[in-house]
Formats: C-alpha cells, structure tokens, sequence
C-alpha cells in the first residue's frame, strides 16, 4: 500500500538535507518513485544536484514558483521524460524576514503578496500544470505542507499564517475541481521541525520545547514522521482522501491546556 514503484513524482521545495520535501523525496524514492526535483535558483543547484545522486535517475528542474515559464518549462519537461505524472509534492514556502519579525498588525501589502503567491498561489499553479500530466495516468495525489499558525494564532507566525490558510482553502477547492479527474489533493499540518525555514526563527527553541511538553507523545515529531504521512497520502493507500489537513504533531492541536 506504501509501494510507489513505477510512479512518477514531481518533488517541489528542496533546498538542503533538512528540507521537508528532502526526507519526502528519500522516502518516496525509497518506495520506488522515479521524481524529477526542482531547485530555486542557481544557488541551490548544486546542493540540490548533490543530494539527488543517491535517487534513481532522477530529473533535476530549475523552478522559481513565481515563474510562470519555469512552471511551465517543468511540466514540459516531465511530459516529455515521464510522459505523465503520478503525484507533486510542494513544500515551497517564504515570507519577507521583516514580516515575522515585527508585530502583524505592520504585514506590509508587498510583504503580504510575496507570501502569499510564493507560499499559497504557487500550489494552484502546480497543480493545474500537473492535471492533464496525472489525469493521463489515470489520477494522481498532490501534498503540500502546512502548518498550526493557519488558524490558531502562534507568534511571530504573522502573514505566515494568512498564507498557510489561503493554502488550506486552496487544498479544498482544488480537491473538489480536480477530484472528478480522480485527482486528490491534501495538506499535512507538521509540528516544528529544525529546517532552513525555522532557522533564526527566534524563540524556536521555545516552540519545540512547549510542544515537546504539552503534546499527548512528549515529544517532538521528526522529518520522517512527515515523509511516511507523505508516501501515504501520495500513494495507493491514501486513495479515499481528499481535501484534508493531516496533523502530525504528536497530538500536540488536541490538548486544550
Ligand atoms: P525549507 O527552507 O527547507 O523549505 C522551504 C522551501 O521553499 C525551500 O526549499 C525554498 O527553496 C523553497 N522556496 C522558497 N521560495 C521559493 C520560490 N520562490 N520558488 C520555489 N521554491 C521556493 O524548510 P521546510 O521546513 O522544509 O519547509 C517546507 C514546508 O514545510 C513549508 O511549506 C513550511 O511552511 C512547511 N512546514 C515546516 C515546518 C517546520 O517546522 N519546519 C512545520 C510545518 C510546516
Ligand atoms: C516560523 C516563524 C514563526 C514561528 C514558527 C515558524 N513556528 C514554526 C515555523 C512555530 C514551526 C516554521 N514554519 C512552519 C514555516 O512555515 C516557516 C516559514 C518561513 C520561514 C522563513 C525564515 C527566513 C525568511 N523567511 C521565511 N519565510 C517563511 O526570511
């Protein structure tokens, strides 16, 4: 149920071995998936390039998500490798520095757009390249990643939040679009995990400690507690699924105190 062998997927936010999307695309690869990975900017081509030598050929794509011809250019590009697609992870998400750092009521409107169309917008656009590329192959799984500050109130998660909101919602009306194509689409709610993107984050330490303590398993989750939801929901398994938020987060959303 967790087999992937002779599926294609289009893996989208790596950008060093702590990446979420990294550990997604190990497991997938590991259950047999042949992915093609996108890296933003050349700066992180090599990084990219480097870890992807332990995946069984794999394709390796510039994609800026703000970029609609590097969009394109992606699925262009599987089209014509895979000649269909089976599943797309997103995992790209980003907020000016500033915008977590001052108080929310100060989001600029250019600070609110760049989160916005890098870390909600973009999951619209992969998935309407991605269709006809899965409906090709009979249906297909899309994923992306979310996070509590969507509609719980976590600090210095500001415009953030907005954004992973505008994404869920996006998961829900994507899932009823895309759905008749047997095509399903849903998001896993991870608790914090030390990553590029919570790097800085100040405070972070203090987030994993109070999930470490209030959360119903003490303890905090890791990347491959993600990577496995991942490889589920992606897969055959999780075939009854759609338009959902998957919490992984050791329990941590049921606990009112
Ligand atoms: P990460 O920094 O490794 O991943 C974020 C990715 O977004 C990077 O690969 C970066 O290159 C990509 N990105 C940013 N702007 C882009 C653009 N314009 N075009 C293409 N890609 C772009 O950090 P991560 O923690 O692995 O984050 C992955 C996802 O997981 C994000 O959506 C994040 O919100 C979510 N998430 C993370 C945590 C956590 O605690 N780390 C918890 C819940 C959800
Ligand atoms: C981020 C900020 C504040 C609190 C936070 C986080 N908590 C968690 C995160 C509690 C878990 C990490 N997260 C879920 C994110 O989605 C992070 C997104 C992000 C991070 C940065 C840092 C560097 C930067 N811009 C960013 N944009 C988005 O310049």
């Amino acid at each position: 149920m967790t087999d992937l062998t002779g599926r294609f997927g289009l893996i989208v936010g790596v950008a060093n071995k702590r990446s979420l999307a990294w550990a997604i695309a190990q497991a997938a690869g590991r259950a047999g998936a042949r992915l093609a990975i996108t890296y933003q900017g050349e700066r992180l081509e090599e990084n990219v390039r480097e870890l992807s030598a332990s995946l069984d050929a794999p394709l390796i794509l510039p994609c800026d998500v703000t970029d609609d011809a590097q969009v394109a250019d992606v699925f262009a590009a599987i089209g014509r490798e895979f000649g269909g697609l089976d599943f797309v992870l997103h995992g790209a998400a980003f907020a000016p520095r500033a915008e977590l750092d001052h108080p929310f009521v100060d989001t600029t409107r250019d600070g609110f757009r760049t989160a916005l169309d890098i870390s909600a917008y973009s999951l619209i656009a992969l998935a309407r390249g991605a269709a006809p590329l899965m409906a090709a192959r009979g249906g297909g799984s899309i994923v992306t990643l979310t996070y509590l500050g969507s509609t719980r109130v976590v600090p210095n998660y500001n415009v953030m939040g907005v954004a992973k909101a505008a994404l869920e919602a996006s998961v829900r009306y994507l899932a009823s679009d895309l759905g008749p194509r047997n095509i399903r689409v849903n998001a896993i709610s991870a608790g914090p995990i030390t990553t590029l993107a919570a790097k800085g984050i100040s405070g972070f330490t203090g987030f994993l400690q109070a999930y470490r303590e209030r959360a119903p398993l003490k303890r905090n989750i890791d990347a491959s507690e993600v990577a496995d939801t991942a490889v589920f929901l992606l897969g055959p398994a999780g075939r009854g699924i759609t338009g959902e938020v998957l919490i992984v987060d050791a329990g941590y959303h049921v606990m009112g105190v």
